[in-house]
């Protein structure tokens, strides 16, 4: 690899992603894959978290590595693995617990969202969700790790054990850095614009799909949650129409001044069609890619197989330093 910033990112296989996926992680991916050796996983074993149908897994996963290189992610530049095909995140998964307290996961804002959410199933694999995260960025001695906004505590967990062991042990792992995009970090539902966008939603007119055509994601966004007044601005006060002006913006690269003059005098109806016109032109590529790439299994195979020995080589390096500094004695090759 060449000499270059490590980028780490991941996204778990738990279903068809939304554009609120889209606009805080992936498209943020593409953007930042040539200034960094980026490494892009596919976060498995964080989705057995809750419960997951396997063969429904299975599927999910060819799905989000076919959308990764749909989305323009170069599997022969950057690394593109599953996570748990590197054993290396389970093991130091187990050596980070081990400089965790208890208390730093139990307030962590989506374990307790998740808990209520999944009351039958609060499993440990949920609490220790973040320390696994963490393993994930520290094996590969990442700099940067771009995320939405929702994942920022986690991201700074995986700081806080880094600073921590490496305090106590030496000099062993970079503290990573954040990237949250400037525009979209945080895409609300359509229909509850005061909750995070989420492809778990139950009702499916809250999010669009990566998978959704033009005409629904059109007849979605008419169907969208909007205030009284008929004025397209950005405000506080106006949450549905401000989620769409934020969507829309994110998607022409506009700023929020040029969208209200664009706006300006129409009404809702006109507004939430030119936000599902723009949205679908950039997404029914995608799809059609990534469906195309689904009828080469032989094809996406590869791309995981290469992935994961590249990526276990940077790994292992990480984890054996690890073991040392913890005192292990190293197995003789
Ligand atoms: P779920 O809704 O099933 O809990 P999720 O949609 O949050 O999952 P993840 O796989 O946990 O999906 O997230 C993948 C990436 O997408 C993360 O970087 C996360 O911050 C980002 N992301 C998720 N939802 C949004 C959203 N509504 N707006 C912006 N970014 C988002
Ligand atoms: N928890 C993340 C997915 C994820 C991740 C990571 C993101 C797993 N491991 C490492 C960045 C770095 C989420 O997006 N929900």
């Amino acid at each position: 690899m060449e000499d270059k910033k490590i980028l780490f990112s991941a996204i778990q296989p738990s279903g068809i992603l939304t554009i609120g996926n889209y606009l805080g992680a992936l498209r943020n991916f593409k953007k930042l894959q040539d200034d960094y050796n980026s490494v892009f996983s596919i976060a498995d074993l964080h989705t057995l978290t809750v419960k997951q149908d396997p063969a429904i897994l299975r599927k999910n996963t060819y799905e989000l590595a076919a959308l990764y290189i749909a989305c323009g992610i170069d599997p022969e530049q950057s690394i593109v693995f599953a996570q748990s095909h590197v054993s290396a995140h389970a093991e130091l998964t187990w050596i980070l617990n081990t400089v965790c307290y208890p208390g730093e996961l139990s307030r962590m804002t989506q374990f307790k969202d998740k808990s209520l959410k999944h009351e039958d199933n609060i499993n440990m694999g949920l609490m220790d969700y973040p320390v696994l995260m963490a393993a994930d960025i520290l094996l590969y001695q990442t700099e940067l790790v771009p995320i939405g906004a929702d994942q920022k505590q986690h991201l700074e967990l995986a700081r806080d054990l880094a600073i921590r062991f490496n305090n106590r042990f030496g000099e062993t792992f970079k503290v990573p850095e954040g990237y949250i995009g400037k525009s979209a970090a945080r895409v609300m539902s359509l229909a509850e614009p005061e909750r995070k966008m989420s492809k778990s939603d139950a009702n499916l007119n809250a999010f669009i799909s990566m998978d959704d055509e033009p005409q629904t994601i059109i007849k979605k966004f008419k169907r969208a949650v909007t205030d009284s007044d008929n004025k397209i601005i950005f405000s506080p006060e106006k949450p549905g129409i401000s989620n769409l002006l934020s969507i829309y913006c994110a998607f022409t690269d506009k700023t929020f001044e040029q969208a209200e003059i664009e706006f300006e005098g129409k009404g809702y109806g006109d507004f939430k069609v030119a936000v599902g016109e723009v949205v679908a032109s950039v997404i029914e590529p995608i799809r059609q890619e990534k469906n195309r790439l689904l009828t080469d299994k032989a094809y996406l195979d590869e791309v995981l197989k290469n992935g994961a020995e590249r990526a276990e080589r940077l790994a292992y390096r990480t984890l054996n330093k690890v073991y040392k500094k913890v005192g292990l004695v190293l197995r003789k090759r």
